[in-house]
């Protein structure tokens, strides 16, 4: 493969995928670019793929381990005795009635993944982080419009009208960006005339572009949506046609009844914005041609599920679900199914699910992933044998103080591993690969092919996009699919009769009148089009057993920790510790870096000394630090109730004086460049919240950004 030219291909260099375009001379990867003939950007990380791609740490054969768990000891093997000890492991483990207690993480780049459908053939399960950004968005999306289960689609920026407003609430969309074009979009929009509205406790770059920033108390957001709404439905603002066509029967009495007390005075007092602003910004929203409200993982909290209830409602109530500017619910273009397909597991009957505190009181509401963060507890229970891990660093992006890390090291009265197997598909040795049993060197996505089938990826327009080898993978390298198909075809070969991963990828697309092949002549990506608006006027209303929205939630009415219409209060692990714990240590990401991963963390490019991402002060504000008679550059002890790192302080007025903030994803201490910098993981700080947050368990959501902290000097 001596390939020269500009080659399009999808980015991986975080979970947004962009479409690129790779420069290649005689084989060699020499640069990358946004794909002008998709969305057209590419992000610092994606352009400097190369470094990643070249980088003396990546790894290059399969690794056993020798030493114990933790130790990183490992020998070369060959790949014939990895995968054999892998099959041999879930042959016994199958023989055992076991087999759900096999469970891979991996991120998902189509809901037809390889790797998702050996599971299901196997009784496996898959067990994503994405639970940790917004399940309860999704299942808050779900219930009130019975909408598919899409991961996070933020409203379709190029799409605002003039006038229309932009919100973005606990979205910090110009570093955590989900698509490189979505900054630009922003822009734009702006200067045709729209608003850009940041609710957000610490001043973002996104902030510093804005109209207007509302700098709100952490966990307030329901209480802040709720006012608006209440203001909005008192004054007899909303969407009148909506409201009457399309909410169900009953429903927006309810609300009414719910909102007599919600008054913006009383919301204010929770969540520290003016009332005088909650009206201002209402009644600047009934107004408006359209308000899109992008929200993500700063809400994602405690009260997570509220606060998506609120959010959906205050998008009913003024018409703004599936416009232009508003928020969009796609369609999933159909691909063609391989048959046979297997039926997945139940894991509500296999009794693994919901290994929480509260387990059975959770049953009924459960949702439909497995949360990461049980890992470490389902280990503890005896409900988790074996873990396969590919695309993901549970050792530094679980919640807890190393409880991840510690768990998989646990030992049983006999001195054997609770977990008997633990493999790391990786680039480079990551944190988690240094516990594993197995580390496999996966091919990199310059070396690889794979279909994209995600209705969240309107970055290409939704459809299906295609990653396509460019250069040659170096050493032993293989791809997790390839591997995944490989025991498929072993331990469950009825489900496993295509041949290799381009022939499954050919059936599924064959619906569509493609072939990976002419998906390529095309430049990589299939779209029908439009991603479409309204639909519901069309397709007979919405996708509810009603057919309308619905905004009262009655299963939830006697749920313990959640109500059939929002609860407005500060989330509980929030309130727990207030006296003890002053600030609320608030985490977010920089556009340098992606999750914990090797792929940022340990590029050279990516942490240079003078972009400063060498490592992540605690920012704090200097009235707070005055109080405390910290200064900057002082190196401190954060302490939360349970954990606490040393961390020196930058001090800065961007962060309200009540919280501290902390970028997230650092720590990682292996390899050639992540050993040289410095820089702490906020999960050192932040509860493993599968052992205290049982609220949490209704909707298998994660608490990152409301710990609370105090500051030691
Ligand atoms: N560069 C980069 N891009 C990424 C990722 C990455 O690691 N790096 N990760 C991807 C993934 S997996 C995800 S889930 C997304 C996450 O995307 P975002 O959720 O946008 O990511 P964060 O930067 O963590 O943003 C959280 C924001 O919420 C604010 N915040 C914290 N608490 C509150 C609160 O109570 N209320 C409000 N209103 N705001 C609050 C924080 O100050 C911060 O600005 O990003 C994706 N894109
Ligand atoms: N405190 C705190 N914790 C958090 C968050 C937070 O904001 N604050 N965010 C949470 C969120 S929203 C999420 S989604 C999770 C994400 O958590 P994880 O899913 O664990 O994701 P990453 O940290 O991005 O780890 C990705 C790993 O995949 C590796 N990798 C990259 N490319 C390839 C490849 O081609 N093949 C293979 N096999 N491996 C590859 C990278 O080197 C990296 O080690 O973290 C969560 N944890
Ligand atoms: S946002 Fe940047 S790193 Fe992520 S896929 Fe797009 S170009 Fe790549
Ligand atoms: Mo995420």
């Amino acid at each position: 493969m001596e390939k020269s030219g500009w080659i399009p291909t999808m980015c991986y260099q975080c979970k947004a995928e962009c479409a690129i375009i790779a420069r290649v001379e005689d084989g060699v990867l020499k640069e990358i670019r946004g794909n002008p003939n998709s969305r057209g950007k590419a992000c610092v990380k994606g352009m400097s793929g190369v470094s990643l791609q070249y980088s003396p740490d990546r790894l290059t054969y399969p690794m056993k381990r020798v030493g114990e768990r933790g130790e990183g000891k490992f020998e070369r093997i060959s790949w014939d005795e990895a995968v054999d000890i892998i099959t041999t492991k879930l042959k016994d483990l199958r023989d055992r009635g076991e087999a759900h207690k096999l469970t891979a993480s991996f991120f998902p780049h189509s809901i037809t993944d390889p790797k998702w459908r050996f599971l299901n053939a196997y009784g496996g399960f898959i067990n994503t982080a994405l639970p940790h950004c917004d399940s309860a968005k999704i299942l808050a999306w779900i219930k009130t419009t019975g909408g598919v289960p899409n991961h996070h689609i933020p409203p379709a920026w190029f799409t605002v009208p003039e006038g229309g407003i932009m919100m973005l609430a606990g979205r910090h969309a110009f570093g955590g960006l989900e698509d490189a074009s979505i900054p630009k979009d922003i822009l734009e929009a702006k200067e045709r005339g729209a608003k850009l509205v940041v609710v957000d406790p610490f001043f973002t770059a996104e902030a510093a572009k804005a109209d207007q920033w509302i700098p709100i108390r952490p966990g307030g957001d329901t209480a802040f949506f709720v006012g608006m709404i209440q203001h909005i439905v008192a004054n007899g603002m909303y969407d009148r046609e909506f409201v009457a066509n399309w909410i169900r029967e009953g429903d927006f009495k309810k609300l009414q009844d719910y909102l007599a007390d919600k008054t913006p005075e009383r919301m204010s007092e929770i969540c520290d914005v003016p009332a005088e602003t909650i009206r201002q910004l209402a009644e600047e929203c009934a107004m408006a041609p359209s308000v899109g409200v992008d929200s993500f993982k700063g809400v994602m909290l405690g009260n997570a599920l509220d606060f998506s209830h609120a959010w959906c409602i205050f998008m009913a109530v003024t018409g703004n679900i599936d416009n232009p500017g508003g928020q969009p619910l796609p369609d999933l273009v159909p691909l063609s199914p391989v048959e046979p397909a297997p039926t997945p597991p139940s894991l509500h009957d296999l009794g693994w699910h919901r290994t929480g505190p509260d387990k059975d009181k959770f049953e009924k509401y459960s949702f439909i992933m497995e949360p990461t963060w049980y890992e470490a507890q389902a280990i503890r229970n005896g409900d988790l044998k074996v873990l396969m891990v590919a695309e993901a660093n549970p050792a530094l992006t679980e919640m807890g103080d190393y409880s991840w890390q510690k768990a998989v090291c646990e030992k049983d009265e006999n001195g054997n591993y609770k977990l008997e197997l633990l493999v790391s598909f990786e680039i480079m040795l990551s944190e988690t690969s240094k516990h594993a049993d197995l580390v496999l060197p996966d091919k990199s996505y310059f070396e690889r092919w794979e279909l994209l089938y995600m209705p969240w990826w309107y970055n290409f327009g939704h459809g299906v996009a295609l990653r396509q080898p460019i250069v040659e993978a170096p050493g032993e390298c293989r791809h997790a699919n390839d591997v995944f198909i490989e025991m498929g075809k072993e331990l469950s070969p009825e489900y496993f009769q295509f041949d290799d991963l381009v022939s499954y990828y050919d059936i599924e697309l064959s619906g569509l009148g493609l072939s990976v092949k002419k998906l390529q002549e095309m430049g990589g990506h299939w779209s029908p089009g439009s991603i479409g608006f309204r639909k519901y006027e069309t397709a007979g209303g919405f996708g509810t057993p009603s057919e309308k929205v619905h905004l009262y939630w009655e299963d939830l009415e006697e749920a313990p920790w959640s109500q059939a219409f929002p609860r407005v209060d500060l989330p509980l692990e929030y309130r727990a510790v207030l006296d003890d714990y002053p600030f609320v240590l608030v985490s977010y990401r920089t556009i340098f870096h992606s999750g914990s991963g090797q792929w940022t963390f340990n590029n050279p490019q990516l942490r240079d000394s003078i972009s400063g991402f060498q490592e992540n002060p605690l920012l704090m504000n200097p009235v707070a630090a005055k109080e405390l008679d910290v200064s900057e550059g002082d190196t401190i002890t954060a302490e939360s109730p349970t954990g606490s790192v040393q961390i020196q302080v930058k001090l800065s007025e961007r962060i309200r004086p009540d919280c501290v903030a902390l970028g997230h994803g650092f720590g990682s201490t292996v390899g050639g460049v992540a050993s040289a910098c410095k820089g702490v993981s906020d999960n050192r700080l932040i509860p493993d919240a599968g052992a205290t947050l049982d609220y949490q368990d209704l909707i298998g959501g994660e608490a990152h950004v409301s710990t609370r902290v105090r500051i030691v000097k």
